[in-house]
């Protein structure tokens, strides 16, 4: 008999409420639901796919072990967690910074992810931790750290009252937003247009987001903050750059004014490409734009000055007062779990970078983990003797994939939890497989602090844990235990509740909280009978701004969401500022001065040779997902492939043909693949998606090896932006040349 239900995707960030229907324990179809209060019946591929993943062969059903030959053998749990504890027994004896964690992207759509990570990582008790966040946003966090106090108060573009939004370095019809929680971009940038509103996109490439736009900034990769810095300049020296508002809440706008007074927008156009006349009328049209909104994405982040850059956005939505103002950059207020919900009254204290540094490169601590650009030389060098994956495929996502790849498989101890025998996994000693998301409740901790509306929403699981497999949140607990040195053995129940307790113990000590001042132990007992994930949720709801508190029947619970399955619309964003700032001044601090020192580098730039050769950025595809859903047959093939774009002129130079063989070579190395010639890139400039290269031995990948494309990772040398420890993974210098 058919039934159906509710499912938030987990697979992106605009976490889309999906329709489920079930034949038994097969689901046979997957559409958008059209009443979920926030994504309205939009779906992308993806969303369809989980179907596919849900019942992917290819997905482990049990543990693994490696065996002396390398293969790998299934085992019992017991078996598998007797054998992690026999590996990290030894090193949990000793240094602990000797043990590695890397977490991968998938932690932050997860509960387990979100809510026992850190207490596993605490317990572990190491400063080697690694996470996907120094590939990607880390340059915003540590901006945001210093300008508002949290590297989680991310203001997000308010796209559904906008007059005109700037965007950089992103491609949201194929990534569905990031940093932005939005579902249904194409609908929303689309209604934008249709008000009257103007998109205007910066990228190297003729995005399928840039082909919508009413204007196309094709500018050299890597060159983001110089062309900023020049709106900015030309807000300031045009008397146009204005705090409204906020003015007496800022510091720091004289510097601003000092910092950005070199880079006219004559003086950054050799570099940019971006012609001055074209740099004054786009700050001109965000000054005279009645609201207007400035966002920068991974192709802003993932670069040479990406803090910079990530800073000058807000700086510039802050002079044109639009930050904090609907329809600018708002700060979404989200019902549980944000730290900078409650305006706590006393001064925060100021962002510390470079606490600790990783031992053989040297690499400063940046907002308590270390550049996943080191992972492989702190490996290699010995500073790590073991690393436990999570969530994560370092082997094809991280830079300086050749020496990482070698490095994972040497590594003394590798220890992953993740469903696929993939890239990675296939050099761990223990494989400990989380079940298919349908298994598990879903509540997106994360994402709606990034939201464009505050929202509310959960599923329980669809299906019941089957016979014989561990839920992800069972695994980390186990992990847990072990690293908190009570064993494989340990009652879990015990485990759970001393993690519950913590969080508790925290928010009685919250001034504002309505727990403040309450007997943790009589909180914890309240609210039985829930446990797990569920219990954890329920609590956070109850302590967040919105909540009902330990005994109002008013407000949020999880009983609440339960009652409404296509979930609560809290209402649209709302000025927050400057009640959510955590800054040592208490204040928008618009000119830090660890960012101030990096603007000499920035300077230099502007003399730098900057029209010499090709250089590599990427892509994402709307069918791909990173490195993990090419296993998927309905997602791959077609447009989704592995391919070099270059530019007709750079193909005739260089001798390359459309369907041809090229091979790119950079500091780092060098790879062999398909040449797709397209004018939808800058001259000069040649793209190739990430998390391809599914041709390694020992991997249980059927679908995906058939069309294993190159790892672009092989070329990407680990440089990182010195502020933030984030790898460049765009604007890579190489050379592409004829194959064969
Ligand atoms: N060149 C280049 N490199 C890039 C990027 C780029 O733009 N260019 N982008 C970077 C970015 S933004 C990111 S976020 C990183 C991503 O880097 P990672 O997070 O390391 O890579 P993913 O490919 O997302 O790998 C996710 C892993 O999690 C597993 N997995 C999936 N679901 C679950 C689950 O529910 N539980 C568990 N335990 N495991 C699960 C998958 O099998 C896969 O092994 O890549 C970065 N790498
Ligand atoms: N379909 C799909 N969706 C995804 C993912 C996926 O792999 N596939 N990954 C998810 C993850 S982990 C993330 S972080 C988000 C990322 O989401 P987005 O930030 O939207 O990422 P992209 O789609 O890669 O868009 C980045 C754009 O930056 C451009 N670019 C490259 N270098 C530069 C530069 O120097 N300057 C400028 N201005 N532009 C540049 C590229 O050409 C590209 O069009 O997507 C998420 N959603
Ligand atoms: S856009 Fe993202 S959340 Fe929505 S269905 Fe696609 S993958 Fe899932
Ligand atoms: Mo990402």
């Amino acid at each position: 008999m058919a039934t159906s239900a509710l499912r938030i995707c987990p697979l992106c960030e605009a976490t889309c409420g999906l329709t489920l229907t079930l034949d038994g324990e097969r689901v046979t179809r997957v559409r958008g639901d059209d009443r979920d209060v926030f994504s309205r019946g939009y779906l992308c591929p993806k969303g369809v796919a989980l179907a596919d993943l849900h019942h992917d062969p290819d997905r482990l059903s049990a543990p693994l072990v490696r065996q002396a030959d390398g293969s790998h053998a299934a085992v019992s749990w017991d078996e598998a967690f007797a054998t992690v504890e026999r590996l990290l027994g030894p090193l949990l004896d000793g240094d602990r910074d000797r043990i590695g964690v890397y977490a991968g992207n998938p932690n932050v759509h997860t509960l387990a992810g979100q809510l026992l990570l850190p207490a596993f990582t605490r317990m572990l008790g190491t400063r080697a931790v690694f996470t996907a966040s120094t590939m990607d946003q880390m340059p915003k966090h540590v901006s945001a750290a210093l300008m508002f106090g949290d590297k989680l108060s991310i203001p997000v573009p308010d796209v559904d009252r906008t007059d005109y939004l700037l965007m950089l370095g992103a491609n949201p019809l194929a990534s569905n937003g990031s940093l932005w929680t939005a579902p249904d971009l194409p609908g929303r940038l689309r209604a934008l247009r249709e008000r009257g509103g103007r998109l205007v996109v910066a990228d190297p490439r003729r995005s399928e987001t840039a082909a919508k736009a009413d204007r196309h900034v094709q500018m050299r990769p890597g060159t983001d903050a110089l062309w900023l810095a020049a709106l900015v300049n030309v807000l300031c020296s045009a008397g146009r750059a204005d705090l409204g508002r906020l003015g007496a809440a800022t510091e720091g706008f004289a510097e601003v004014e000092r910092a950005v007074a070199p880079f006219t927008p004559e003086r950054v156009a050799p570099a940019t490409g971006v012609a001055a006349a074209t740099t004054a009328a786009v700050a001109r049209d965000l000054a005279d734009a009645e609201r207007a909104c400035v966002y920068g994405r991974i192709g802003t982040h993932a670069a040479r000055f990406g803090t910079l850059a990530s800073w000058l956005v807000d700086v510039l939505n802050a002079v044109t007062g639009n930050l904090d103002e609907p329809g600018g950059a708002l700060f979404p207020l989200a019902p549980a779990g944000q730290r900078n919900a409650r305006a706590s009254g006393k001064p925060g204290r100021a962002t510390q970078l470079g606490r600790w540094h990783s031992s053989v490169r040297g690499m400063p601590e940046v907002l308590g983990e270390l550049p996943v650009a080191c992972l492989a030389d702190e490996l290699a060098g010995g500073g790590i003797a073991a690393l436990i994956t999570i969530a994560g495929n370092p082997a094809l996502s991280a830079p300086n994939a050749g020496a990482l790849a070698r490095a994972l498989a040497d590594a003394e101890v590798l220890i992953s939890v993740d469903p696929y025998l993939n890239e990675t996994t296939r050099h761990a000693h223990v494989v400990l497989p989380p079940p298919s998301p349908l298994h598990s409740g879903h509540y997106d901790l994360a994402f709606t602090q990034l939201a464009v509306r505050n929202v509310a929403r959960w599923t329980p699981p669809t299906l019941p844990l089957p016979e014989g497999l561990a839920s992800e949140w069972e695994i980390m607990l186990r992990l847990t235990a072990i690293a908190a040195g009570q064993g494989a053995e340990a009652h879990l129940g015990a485990v759970e509740d001393a993690i519950a307790s913590a969080l508790i113990e925290r928010e009685v000590r919250t001034d504002g909280s309505p727990y403040a001042g309450h007997d943790p132990a009589a909180v914890l007992a309240a609210l039985a009978p829930r446990r797990g994930a569920e219990r954890l949720l329920d609590f956070l709801l109850r302590a967040g701004p919105y909540g009902a508190g330990p005994d109002g029947d008013d407000g949020l619970t999880l009983d609440a969401l339960e009652a409404a399955p296509h979930g609560i619309d809290l209402g649209p964003l709302e000025s927050r500022l400057p009640g959510l700032l955590r800054t040592a001044s208490g204040r928008v601090e618009l000119a830090p001065a660890p960012i101030l020192d990096d603007v000499p580098r920035l300077r230099a730039a502007l003399d730098e040779p900057w029209d010499d050769g090709l250089v590599l950025v990427g892509r994402r595809q709307l069918r791909s997902n990173n490195s993990w859903m090419h296993n998927l047959a309905p997602l791959v093939g077609g447009a989704n492939r592995c391919t070099l774009h270059v530019h007709p002129h750079d193909a005739a130079r260089l001798g390359l043909r459309d369907s041809g063989r090229a091979t790119a070579t950079s500091a780092a190395g060098k790879v062999e693949v398909d040449v797709e010639v397209t004018d939808a890139i800058r001259p000069g400039v040649v793209s190739l998606p990430h998390g391809w290269g599914h041709d390694g031995d020992g991997t249980r990948l059927t679908v995906a090896a058939r069309s294993p494309g190159v790892n672009s990772n092989l070329l990407t040398p680990g440089a990182v932006d010195p502020l933030s420890g984030n790898a460049v993974l765009n604007g890579i210098a190489v050379e592409v040349a004829p194959a064969g």
